[in-house]
């Protein structure tokens, strides 16, 4: 069993910050469960474009308040504590802080550890 608490992660190599958002990741790839799991801030007034082109991620928010907008329909979900969405199909999307959003994140396949967004906002593929 793997048993870890996000005070761990804090200010170490697991802890990914960037002018967006900030992810402290507490499960990768060389885990070895096939899931990656995040608990991530998205930071307040802040807007980041997003294409997980080779991940599929689920994000749950436990905190805050902000929107999702799908580029390619323009349809645009509100983002409170308690909703959950699943990027089953690589939705590119604006993702969007009012407030600083906690969310825990979820990304199959892994991550490996120190990923951030590329110019397409995707992540490489894991080897
Ligand atoms: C919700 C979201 O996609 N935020 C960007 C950061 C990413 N999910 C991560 O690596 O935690």
């Amino acid at each position: 069993m793997i048993v870890r608490h996000l005070n761990e992660r804090i200010g170490t190599e697991y802890d990914v910050n960037t002018d967006t958002w900030r992810s402290r990741r507490l499960l990768l790839k060389d885990d070895g469960v096939g899931f990656s799991l995040h608990d991530t801030i998205i930071k307040a007034g802040t807007e980041t474009m997003i294409w997980y082109k080779h991940h599929y991620e689920a994000v749950y928010c436990i905190e805050g308040e902000g929107e999702i907008e799908l580029i390619e329909s323009g349809e645009k979900f509100p983002i409170t504590a308690g909703m959950l969405y699943v990027l089953n199909n690589h939705e590119k999307h604006w993702l969007r802080g009012s407030t600083d959003m906690r969310m825990v994140c979820i990304f199959n396949p892994p991550c490996t550890g120190r990923e951030v967004h590329n110019s397409e906002g995707a992540y490489e593929v894991s080897e």
